[in-house]
Order: structure tokens, then C-alpha cells, then sequence
């Protein structure tokens, strides 16, 4: 018998930094879209631990892939070549359809990454003069934790007290072609645009159908650097292997591959490697990625052949099991049947997501504790969801989800809202 629950929060709360606010359970399982808490109960997992295990937890191919390379190398760091990062760095490449990929741990760490490619090109390349480079970020960004990131976050939570901050960033409105073409227009030193295709963390914002690719052609305009962050809203998440989905060589019939929503530089993390260990690419074709030179960038972890074996094996598990036509497919099925169930609930603010990236708009108050509670309820009822930004219910599963199973985790949110709804009033002012 493992430790208790109680014991296993208890022991989070004396020795670890009180960096989150977990919900009040305690998983000790993973099996697909399964996680089971330390009592041997079993939920659904509609989080997917943000989006980073969208093939399953604990997938055998990439459990595997994992087990047989840590037995072999692991580690050499990049001071020496070894055989599994070059064929990695291939597959890769011609997975998304860019020359060159450079792989790093954390999202956070390839949002970095990309910010120094696009600086460097921005000097090299563009003629910018040195140190005057401007990056275009939106308001309601996610892109990491580390100082520079959240030197551009609009998330005072996030910002507060970590200061000084990086400079060279501005901010403007998300889904806002007019305000991107306008700091375009005004500000010759802009060298790029960091966009996230659908803002994951500030409650799945799904931008209009035309957005991006009129981001792409403004930045093509003003030889802008286009930077898609497809940490969260890639690898099948969004019903496309990419939710950019340029020329990228998926296989996924209703894939609408339109080259100009390429990015000129694609950010990948999360469930590139299934959820089985950090990996986190840059992709970018040679004009643009020719500026890393030996010594100017790098990183212990990143790119060791542990990684490398993980995410092949992830990635061929989102092409063989063709998840992004499940999340396609299952993702309208989700929507449709939430819209028709609770669609008049005066619970419900909204109902949006593209893919198995969905959110429920709770009508109530962000500092109500109305979202949280209804998790906790359809927690008691066998499904884990979380809250974001107070209001916003994020509901996403990993992507081997199955028609049976997603009309279960249907019944359980509606059971959960329809009861709750009976007792309920919206927080006052
Ligand atoms: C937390 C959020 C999600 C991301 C995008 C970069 C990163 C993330 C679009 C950085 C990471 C994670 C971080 C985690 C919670 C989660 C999150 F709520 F914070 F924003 F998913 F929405 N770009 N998102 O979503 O990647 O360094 O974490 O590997 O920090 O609480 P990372």
C-alpha cells in the first residue's frame, strides 16, 4: 500500500514551493485517458496535463521507446555526435515541412530559443541596428515562465515582483489584423510576431478562420518574422497535426494545408514527446535558422537520445493511430452535443474550441468560485477538468479518446452543471 493522500498532500505543502492549486486530488495511475488517485479511483483526464499527453498516459510505444534508450544512451550532450539526433532532427523536419530543427526541454526554453533566432536574424538579415529589435506579442499571451517571457505577459499574476523585465516587446490586441498591420506600419525595428494560433491559457480563444493567414501575409509585407507558438495547439490537438497547418505533410484528409499560414518559425513542446519526458523543438527553414552558429546557443538536455527516441515514438503514434482526425471528428461531436445539452444553461456563458481544445465560458463572476466548484463536481463524478482565469472551464482530453468514452465524460459534465445549476446564483457585482 502507497502513501495516502492526505500524506502526499501534506508532504507537497511542508517541502514544496506552493507554486499551484491543485485540485484536491492525488493521482497515482496513468493509462490512456485514465488516471487513477491513490484510493483506486479511476477519471477521465480532460486535461491531459495541458495538453502534453495527447497520444494517452503512459502510451506503450513511447513507454518503450523510453525504457529502450535509457538503457542504451542516454545522455552525451552535444559535444559529440551520436546516433539517434541527426535521424530525429530529419524526421522532424520533414514531418512539418521546414529545413532545420532545433531541440530543446521546456516550452518555455523554445519560446526562448525563438526569440534569440529572431532577434539574431532580425540584426543579421533585416539590418536592424543592434539592440533595437522590437517582437509584436498579444495581450493575453502564454508562452512560459522565464523572465524575458514574462516580461511580455499582460498576466499581472504572472508578472508581479519578478521584475526588471526584458525590453524590445509590444503588445496589441489578439484577433486584430488592423492593430498588427498599424505597429507594422509605425515601427520599421518590428523583426517578428509571436502568435499562439489559439490562446490556450487565457481561455481557448479561438481567433477568426482568416487571422493567421492575414498575420502571415502582413508579416510577409514588412518582413516580419511570423513565430507560431504550437506549444499547446500542436500535434493533433486542434483536429490538424498543426493548428497552423502549413505545408506540413500530415496525412489528415480535412487538413486545410494552406502554405501561407506557414510559420517562419514553428515552437513545438508539450506532446511532441507524449507526456514521457521535456522536449521541445524550433523548426525553421536554413535562411532564418543559418544564424545559430557554433557556441551561440545550447543546452545539456536538449536533444540527447533519449529525447530523440521519445518523440519519433510520439509522433508515430499521432500519425499511426491518426489522432488529429479523431480530435477533428470527436472535437464536433463535443461541442455539438454540449451546445444542444446546456446551450440554455444560465450557467453557461459560452461553449468554443476548435479540435479536443474546448472551453465552457461559465456565466459568472472570474473571482467566483462557480468553475471551481463545478470541477470538484464532476471530479466527484469521475472526470478531471481545471479552471483558467476563474471562469473558463478548459476541457481537454488526450486525443485517443473514443466516441463511447467522450459521450460518458458528456453525461458526467452535464449531470455536473445540470445539478449544480438547481441551487445556483450568479456572484453579486
Ligand atoms: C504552468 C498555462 C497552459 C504554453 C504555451 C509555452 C508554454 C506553455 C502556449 C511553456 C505552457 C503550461 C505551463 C503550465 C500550465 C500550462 C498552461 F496555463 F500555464 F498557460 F497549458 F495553458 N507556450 N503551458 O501553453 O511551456 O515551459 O511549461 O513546457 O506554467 O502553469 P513549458
Amino acid at each position: 500500500m502507497g502513501i495516502s493522500a492526505s500524506e502526499a498532500i501534506a508532504l507537497e505543502n511542508q517541502y514544496g514551493a506552493h507554486n499551484y492549486h491543485p485540485l484536491p486530488v492525488v493521482l497515482a495511475k496513468g493509462e490512456g485517458v485514465h488516471v487513477w488517485d491513490t484510493e483506486g479511483k479511476r477519471y477521465f483526464d480532460f486535461l491531459s496535463a495541458y495538453s502534453a499527453v495527447n497520444q494517452g498516459h503512459c502510451h506503450p510505444k513511447i513507454v518503450e521507446a523510453l525504457v529502450e534508450q535509457s538503457k542504451t544512451l542516454s545522455l552525451t550532450s552535444r559535444a559529440f555526435y551520436n546516433n539517434k539526433l541527426g535521424e530525429t532532427e530529419q524526421y522532424m523536419a520533414q514531418t512539418f515541412g521546414f529545413d532545420k530543427v532545433l531541440l530543446m526541454n521546456s516550452g518555455a526554453e523554445a519560446v526562448e530559443t525563438a526569440l534569440k533566432i529572431a532577434r539574431r536574424w532580425g540584426y543579421e538579415k533585416k539590418g536592424i541596428s543592434q539592440d533595437d529589435a522590437i517582437i509584436v506579442v498579444c495581450e493575453q499571451n502564454f508562452h512560459g515562465r522565464t523572465t524575458t517571457i514574462i516580461s511580455f505577459s499582460s498576466d499581472q499574476g504572472a508578472r508581479k515582483g519578478f521584475g526588471p523585465f526584458t525590453s524590445g516587446f509590444v503588445q496589441i490586441p489578439y484577433n486584430d489584423t488592423h492593430a498588427l498591420e498599424e505597429v507594422l506600419k509605425s515601427r520599421p525595428n518590428v523583426i517578428g510576431f509571436l502568435v499562439e494560433p489559439i490562446q490556450g491559457e487565457a481561455g481557448v480563444h479561438v481567433p477568426d478562420e482568416a487571422y493567421l493567414s492575414a498575420c502571415k501575409s502582413l508579416c510577409k509585407t514588412h518582413n516580419v518574422l511570423f513565430i507560431a507558438d504550437e506549444i499547446q495547439t500542436g500535434i493533433a490537438r486542434t483536429g490538424k497535426l498543426l493548428a497552423t497547418c502549413g505545408s506540413c505533410n500530415c496525412s489528415d484528409s480535412h487538413c486545410s494545408a494552406t502554405p501561407e499560414v506557414k510559420p517562419d518559425v514553428l515552437i513545438l513542446g508539450k506532446a511532441i514527446s507524449g507526456g514521457a519526458y521535456p522536449v521541445s523543438a524550433v523548426l525553421a527553414d536554413d535562411a532564418i535558422m543559418e544564424v545559430i552558429t557554433p557556441g551561440s546557443h545550447g543546452s545539456t538536455y536538449g536533444g540527447n537520445p533519449v529525447a530523440s527516441a521519445v518523440a519519433i515514438a510520439a509522433l508515430e503514434v499521432v500519425k499511426n493511430e491518426k489522432l488529429a482526425e479523431n480530435a477533428f471528428r470527436l472535437g464536433e461531436h463535443f461541442r455539438k452535443s454540449l451546445n444542444e445539452a446546456l446551450g440554455t444553461s444560465k450557467l453557461v456563458k459560452q461553449i468554443r474550441g476548435k479540435g479536443l481544445l474546448n472551453a465552457i465560458v461559465i456565466a459568472d463572476h472570474p473571482e467566483s468560485e462557480t468553475a471551481w466548484n463545478l470541477c470538484v463536481s464532476m471530479m466527484d463524478r469521475g472526470l478531471l477538468a481545471k479552471p483558467t482565469h476563474g471562469n473558463i472551464i478548459r476541457f481537454a482530453p488526450p486525443l485517443v479518446i473514443t466516441k463511447e468514452e467522450i459521450d460518458s465524460c458528456i453525461q458526467i459534465i452535464v449531470d455536473a452543471f445540470t445539478s449544480y445549476e438547481t441551487d445556483w446564483a450568479p456572484l453579486e457585482g
